[in-house]
């Protein structure tokens, strides 16, 4: 081994590297050829121990070529690196991109529950005339449901309510939601607007038109000098923002012993509007509301003196509002929870 021989060895193995990088298809290969040439054990260092065998005055000489050498490597490999590694993160960016133009899944929107567009759309229109919304408890008192209601325990208008009991004793279901309204006149001071939506229970037998859920809205005026003309004004008013302006309607005598005089409030024929269809059986009316002024011994459960308060309340059931806008036959439709039905409402 001599110096010149040295040399040319040192020069071919930056040609064979360099050979080997330009076939170098990824940088893994660059990363394996780096450690072949460069590495503890690699051909740089296998080449490099000839230096044992030159000249000492030699040695620096080889010295010099050799720091050439792996620095002319290093750029080589360092180079090679920087391109097929910019290739390979181009390649990638190209794999992974997410094409922002493709048509995406389609997103199914929820819908409201009959009864619930129903009561939302019933608070909107009386809530335009001042009415604020209360909720109160579905398990409640017998006094609460009844006997402050102007219902005693053993007055035949109990049988108009078929009640469903809870294990306390005295505790019920309430069969309609005018117990908050008791709460209402209790805890707010005249003038009182109060609408009172929520569930109720009767214990019925479930057919086209009864079911033993169901919701009720309740509406309680109470100021100085509240007539049954205020009432009439303000449900004529909610009858033509609900099912049309211009719709006739009436009032008809009714009977509930919370109110004294009781009236029905009807709308002309939604289907025939007026000389009597099957829907309306004949009668060209239809029935949206029951209603009255409060009976002057419920006024006074309620803590108010009826010499200087009058007040109005109606009760509607708003399955019923449903089935009038949109002309739905069976009752039992609001149970079912099919969502054929269901989906065809806001
Ligand atoms: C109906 C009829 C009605 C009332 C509810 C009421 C409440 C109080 C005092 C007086 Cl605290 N009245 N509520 C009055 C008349 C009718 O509901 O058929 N509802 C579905």
């Amino acid at each position: 081994m001599d110096l010149a021989q040295l040399t040319r060895d040192l020069e071919a193995l930056v040609e064979e590297t360099r050979a080997a990088l330009a076939a170098a298809p990824d940088t893994a290969a660059v990363e394996a050829l780096e450690v072949e040439v460069l590495g503890k054990k690699g051909r740089l260092t296998i080449v490099l121990r000839g230096i044992g065998q030159l000249p000492a005055e030699e040695r620096p000489l080889v010295g010099a070529v050799a720091n050439r050498v792996r620095g002319a490597i290093e750029g080589e490999i360092g180079a090679r690196r920087t391109e097929l590694g910019a290739a390979e993160l181009e390649s990638r960016l190209r794999a992974e991109t997410t094409d922002v133009t493709t048509p995406g899944r389609p997103i199914r929107r929820g819908s409201l529950h009959p009864s619930i567009e129903a009561m939302a759309e019933i608070a909107r229109i009386f809530g335009q005339f001042g009415f604020v919304v209360y909720e109160s408890p579905e398990i409640e008192d017998d006094e609460h449901n009844f006997q402050m209601l102007n219902i005693p325990p053993d007055h035949p208008a109990r049988d108009l309510w078929d009640t469903l009991y809870v294990d306390v004793p005295g505790h019920l279901l309430r069969t309609h939601t005018s117990p908050g309204q008791i709460h209402v006149m209790r805890t707010v001071k005249p003038p009182i607007r109060a609408l009172l939506p929520g569930r109720c229970f009767r214990y019925e037998a479930i057919d086209a038109s009864h079911g033993t859920e169901f919701f009720q809205v309740e509406g309680l005026m109470v100021d100085e000098g509240t007539t049954l003309g205020d009432l009439r004004g303000l449900l004529d008013e909610f009858a033509h923002a609900m099912f049309g302006a211009g719709k006739k309607t009436r009032f008809r005598p009714g009977y509930y012993p919370f109110t004294e005089p009781s009236v029905a409030f009807d709308v002309e024929c939604l289907v025939c509007g007026g000389p009597g269809c099957p829907a309306c059986k004949r009668t060209g009316w239809m029935t949206i509301l029951g209603a009255g002024m409060v009976h002057p011994v419920v006024l006074r459960h309620g803590g108010l003196d009826p010499e200087r308060y009058q007040g109005f309340a109606f009760g509607m059931g708003p399955e019923r509002i449903s089935m009038l806008r949109h002309r739905i036959h069976d009752l039992r439709l609001f149970l079912e929870n099919d969502l054929r039905f269901l989906g065809q409402f806001r």
